[in-house]
């Protein structure tokens, strides 16, 4: 007979239920749903890091290249690996991901695989390795270092056929062979489209999931760097955030299902990306998200950008919303045509780096007085209170295997300031908790201060306004025990809102006539308009569906009879809609001005966003 089951637990004496049940509170609790590996644990512990775009394309002013760039264009003539990298560690940056490869396919280090790569340019007369540059410099800087190498490859001409798979693996292999320990493999998911492939000029789509085989490529990965998180849409290690602002949801899960495909190992094309920012409660595997933003508008260097960098407030906002949500923050530096970041970009990256330092300079928890509602088998050295402020992620405070909810209690001797609250789990056992609820004790009584789920490797909690408290109190719930390893209370200093410079140079626009159709938009100014460059602003809000992907530029003298003036794509527009701007080689003076979409973002019911208010024409 069975002497467990259910009915005949009844009769086990409670003496030996509660010595058995002691004496397993000893031990750690039992790690809860899917884990992460060591290489995502090394991840995760790294938080920030910057993703470093400087190709060719740098010298065409563009997001994209086609794949056609003579070579000789690439010379940057002060580059300086080390002030870049310098300039990331100031704001706090921790690894640099290089761009060996972009879409446009020039290689950055004289590859075996095409000659489309450095040593056709002038730069150190053909003899330099940009890859070896950023590696030695990370190096030298205390720095991880990761390669993102573009599967996309608009340049050479057998991509799309199963040659060049083959061109692609030799490739990560040589990048994986030559350049010491990594601890990213960085891989995007923009796939096909037109490009230049070897003078074709055609378009040229791939299904993403199939034809990399990424099971096999991502095999030579685990090979030759084990210690590599592989990042791509959804990559076998980190996932993008489903945004190229860098920016999770208030929930978001470091686990995640990824539906029909759960015995399959995760990789591009296998899931819906808006589900991607929040992960699934309880998901079948780690694989936490990446948010991916730049410094910039853009990845790449635009000189007319240079004012439009991201404030210490907007880049400490994207960090509570990516590291804060348990994520990591990869933020993108572009490197000018010199070869070395713009004044501004090392100035933006030290400010950011200052106030970080500033804000976690002191937490207020370890003045205070800590008592918990439950500790693990009374285990106070273990499993005790001091873990939770000990700065240590993966030393914590538990509570018993039957106790799921308990909470935390800070007691000060004087009233504190603070509007920051942070916590961490020991991830070592797992997402545990639900959610929490702060409360904070003042004027006699107990307040509601904020609520949060998804807590994982670190959560940043940011109060609407600063509060003062004797006392605060945590409540956590989980559906299993609790292993907190942090929890902070910071103030966080004031910030200067200094407004961002725009462009003043635009026409006013108040009395233009224009009209629309679907795909067209003519603006009549009432008088010739001399101008240099025109921008289109797609939503903001909403998505990118529908926005204008290849323009056609058309002016007139009568409204009747066009001149084209200049066509090209908004390159990247689809995952990064911002501010897109058409340069024109010299000025041009005109009656009439047509904008025309040659083709759109699919989606928005085939609506192409093209409207008066998203145009400004500047002088
Ligand atoms: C995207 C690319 O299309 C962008 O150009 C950029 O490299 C960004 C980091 O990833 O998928
Ligand atoms: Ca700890």
């Amino acid at each position: 007979m069975n002497i467990f089951k259910r009915r005949n637990l009844l009769f086990i004496p409670a003496i030996l239920v509660t010595t058995v049940s002691s004496y397993a509170q000893r031990s750690a609790p039992a790690p809860y749903g899917a884990l992460p590996s060591d290489r995502q644990l090394k991840w995760q512990e790294t938080e920030m890091y910057c993703i470093v775009h400087f190709t060719p394309t740098t010298f065409q002013n563009k997001e994209w290249g086609y794949g056609d760039a003579d070579p000789s264009i690439f010379n940057p003539l002060k580059f300086n690996a080390d002030q870049i990298v310098a300039a990331a560690k100031s704001g706090g940056f921790k690894g640099i991901v290089y761009v060996a490869k972009h879409h446009d396919g020039f290689a950055l280090w004289p590859t075996k695989t095409s000659t489309y790569n450095i040593s056709e340019s002038p730069w150190k007369n053909g003899k330099g390795d940009m890859v070896k540059e950023f590696q030695m410099a990370a190096k030298q800087e205390g720095m991880k270092f990761g390669i993102y190498c573009s599967p996309w490859d608009r340049s050479n001409t057998t991509y799309g056929t199963p040659e060049y798979v083959d061109v692609y693996r030799k490739q990560i292999t040589e990048l994986y062979s030559n350049y010491g320990d990594l601890f990213m493999s960085w891989h995007d998911g923009a796939n096909g489209g037109d490009g230049f492939y070897g003078g074709k000029n055609e378009k040229r789509k791939v299904d993403q999931s199939s034809y990399y085989d990424w099971m096999n490529t991502w095999a030579i990965t685990r090979k030759l760097q084990p210690n590599a998180s592989v990042f791509s849409d959804i990559g076998l290690d980190v996932r993008w955030v489903g945004n190229e602002k860098g920016l999770a949801p208030e929930t978001s899960w470091s686990t995640i299902t990824i539906k029909g495909k759960e015995d399959k190992a995760p990789m591009p094309g296998f899931m819906d990306d808006n589900n991607l920012g929040s992960g699934t409660r309880d998901g079948k595997q780690w694989i936490p998200f990446e948010g991916d933003v730049a410094l910039r508008p853009g990845w790449f260097y635009h000189p007319e950008q240079d004012n439009q960098l991201k404030t210490t407030a907007e880049l400490f906002n994207i960090y509570c919303s990516s590291v804060g949500r348990g994520g990591a923050l990869d933020l993108g530096l572009s490197p000018t045509t010199e070869g070395i970041l713009h004044q501004n970009d090392v100035a933006a990256l030290a400010a950011f780096g200052k106030y970080l330092n500033e804000v976690f300079a002191v937490n207020l928890t370890r003045q205070a007085a800590i008592s918990v509602s439950n500790l693990r088998g009374k285990q106070q050295k273990t499993f005790g209170t001091a873990n939770l402020t000990d700065g240590d992620r993966y030393t914590y405070w538990a509570t018993d295997d039957n106790v799921h909810q308990a909470a935390v209690n800070f007691t000060f001797k004087q009233p504190v300031r603070f509007s920051l609250i942070q916590l961490r789990e020991n991830i070592k056992l797992g997402q545990r908790i639900d959610s929490v609820a702060v409360e904070a004790f003042k004027d006699g009584q107990w307040f509601k201060l904020a609520k949060a789920t998804s807590i994982g490797a670190n959560r940043i909690i940011r109060l609407p306004k600063e509060e003062t408290a004797l006392k605060v109190r945590i409540h956590v719930y989980a559906p299993v025990s609790i292993a907190l390893s942090e929890i902070g209370l910071y103030l966080q200093p004031k910030l200067q809102t200094v407004g961002t410079q725009k462009d003043d140079n635009s026409y006013d626009k108040t009395s233009w006539k224009t009209v629309n159709d679907n795909n067209s938009i003519t603006i009549d100014p009432g008088k010739t308009l001399t101008f240099s460059a025109l921008s289109y602003l797609p939503d903001q809000e909403k998505s990118s569906a529908g926005a204008i992907e290849k323009y056609e530029l058309l002016t007139s003298e009568d409204g009747r009879s066009w001149k084209s003036q200049s066509s090209g794509e908004f390159s990247n527009i689809e995952a990064n809609p911002i501010l897109q701007r058409i340069v024109l080689p010299q000025t041009i003076a005109a009656r009439y001005i047509k904008i025309v979409s040659k083709q759109a973002v699919p989606g928005n019911n085939g609506k192409v966003q093209l409207n008066g208010a998203q145009i400004e024409i500047y002088k």
